[in-house]
């Protein structure tokens, strides 16, 4: 019953404003300051907002990204250290002495209780909406309650970052709109003129892809448009839809009038009701169909200017240990940080494209009864996920794909990434809690999102844990 309420929750629990106030008095007290936060889009969005009152307020601080497995024995040796994104499900106050204070913005399952901190001979403050009866997937994430910090001193101009961290973190993904918490910072980032919401037709690339390049990625389904350049210009040919305008260059999404959407949209659900079973039609609409959300003050036909995009460019800067160029970026000191973001991203580009070649070359997938996997062994860990979700649309949209990997160079555990088309989750199907279990029983840990998860198992475990997975689908799919 609580996640009811929640859908519809018009403010801020009282317990939580509480918090709230609490943690502001905890910052204006504090002058030796350090956050970590987590690295990726969310974590760093995170990280900026705190980054960002901190620097209006006049303290100087210290911050750092981090992956979670670097968090077991850290060392606290600031008066306050902020943990964003992270921290609820470690023990990350393990070091804390007497006179430390910890704060923790954090919407993963939380270790502790609420009165966790009457047990403890420091100051703890941990926020998290599950504590609340908050759901921590689709209704708020990190950024979020970083957000609602900065809200707490009258910063309603970082709501639009909020709105990044909620798209980063995917939490619109399960209807394809802001639902909770999460739709009342999207209010807030309206109304301050950062965020205009747009309903769209939902394809990657919406301000920088030609149209018909952004078709060609549609991989949810496998149809003929997918992987196909030609087959996407015959579509738009098809349908009347101009491909470039009249200086000749290529249109995109962003582009094209309410009408021409509109054809787009009927030409695709009707492709898609060609092919999918009959058990996923009712699915169709949300695929093809989501809000998108424009950043006002970020220019148009840049990476920018679109959340899922700019969330994207985020992302480029975390998986290649960049995450200062993205923190400037979202901090506004745009002067050298846009030409090495343009950077990153042009290599991040480069380095996936010449992954994916090598195993479509290869014909790398092996496919299951329930799952299809791949090995990437000389794929870097930090990109694993994001090459496996390119390479569904080479396999059968109708299983999951896995990709491994080694962790590090240094460490030959395997890092594993599943990615599966939107249609299963829809159908009922979370992988993040299927893969977590398995894992598990190989002695390894894992989760993640229904569509998008991953886990780290020991090294020669492999055929074990892929057997186990397999097996665990049978009659789900
Ligand atoms: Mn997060």
């Amino acid at each position: 019953m609580r996640e009811e309420i929640a859908l519809d929750i018009e403010d801020l629990p009282e317990g939580m404003k509480d918090l709230y106030s609490q943690a502001k008095n905890m910052i204006l007290t504090n002058e030796d300051i350090k956050v970590y936060s987590h690295n990726d889009c969310d974590g760093i969005s995170s990280g900026a907002i705190l980054s960002i009152i901190l620097d209006r307020l006049g303290k100087e601080h210290e911050i750092e990204f981090v992956s979670l497995d670097r968090l077991e024995d850290l060392e606290i040796k600031n008066k306050l250290t902020i943990f964003s994104d992270l921290g609820s499900g470690q023990p990350v106050e393990k070091n804390a002495k007497r006179d430390s204070e910890i704060l923790i913005l954090d919407h993963h399952p939380p270790l502790r209780d609420l009165d966790y901190k009457d047990t403890v001979d420091f100051k703890f403050l941990e926020i998290n909406p599950m504590h609340f009866g908050i759901n921590g997937t689709y209704h708020i994430c990190g950024g979020g309650l970083c957000y609602y910090l900065a809200k707490e001193f009258g910063y309603k101009d970082l709501s639009w970052i909020g709105v990044l961290s909620a798209v980063g973190d995917m939490q619109n993904t399960h209807t394809g709109k802001m639902e909770g918490l999460n739709k009342l910072i999207l209010q807030d980032a309206i109304d301050e003129g950062y965020v205009n919401k747009i309903s769209d037709l939902s394809l990657y690339g919406r301000e920088t892809r030609p149209l018909f390049v952004a078709l060609s990625y549609f991989s949810d389904v496998n149809l003929p448009i997918t992987n196909s350049k030609n087959e996407c210009i015959e579509l738009l040919k098809r349908i009347d839809i101009d491909r470039q305008d009249d200086d000749g260059v290529f249109r995109k999404l962003s582009d094209l009038s309410y009408e021409e959407k509109s054809r787009l949209f009927s030409e695709l659900v009707r492709m898609l009701s060609k092919e999918v079973p009959g058990k996923y039609v009712k699915h169709i609409p949300k695929l093809v169909y989501a809000d998108s959300y424009e950043f006002l003050k970020e220019e148009n036909h840049t990476s920018l200017r679109d959340a899922s995009e700019f969330s994207t460019a985020m992302n480029a800067c975390a998986r290649n240990k960049e995450e200062m160029v993205a923190l400037e970026i979202l901090k506004g000191n745009r002067a050298d940080a846009l030409d090495a973001l343009s950077l990153i991203s042009r290599e991040h580009r480069r380095y996936l494209a010449l992954k994916i070649k090598d195993l479509d070359e290869t014909n790398a997938i092996t496919e299951l009864d329930n799952l299809q996997y791949f090995d990437g062994n000389n794929i870097k860990s930090e990109v694993v996920g994001t090459i496996t979700g390119m390479i569904l649309s080479q396999g059968n949209w109708q299983k999951p794909i896995i990709g491994y990997t080694s962790v590090s160079e240094e460490n030959d555990d395997l890092k594993i990434s599943l990615r599966c088309s939107r249609l299963l989750a829809y159908d009922g199907i979370h992988f993040g809690n299927i893969i977590r279990k398995v894992a598990k029983t190989v002695g390894g840990n894992g989760g993640g999102h229904s569509v998008a998860c991953g886990a780290y198992i020991p090294k020669d475990k492999f055929d074990e844990f892929i057997n186990t997975f397999n097996q665990e689908l049978e009659g789900k799919l």
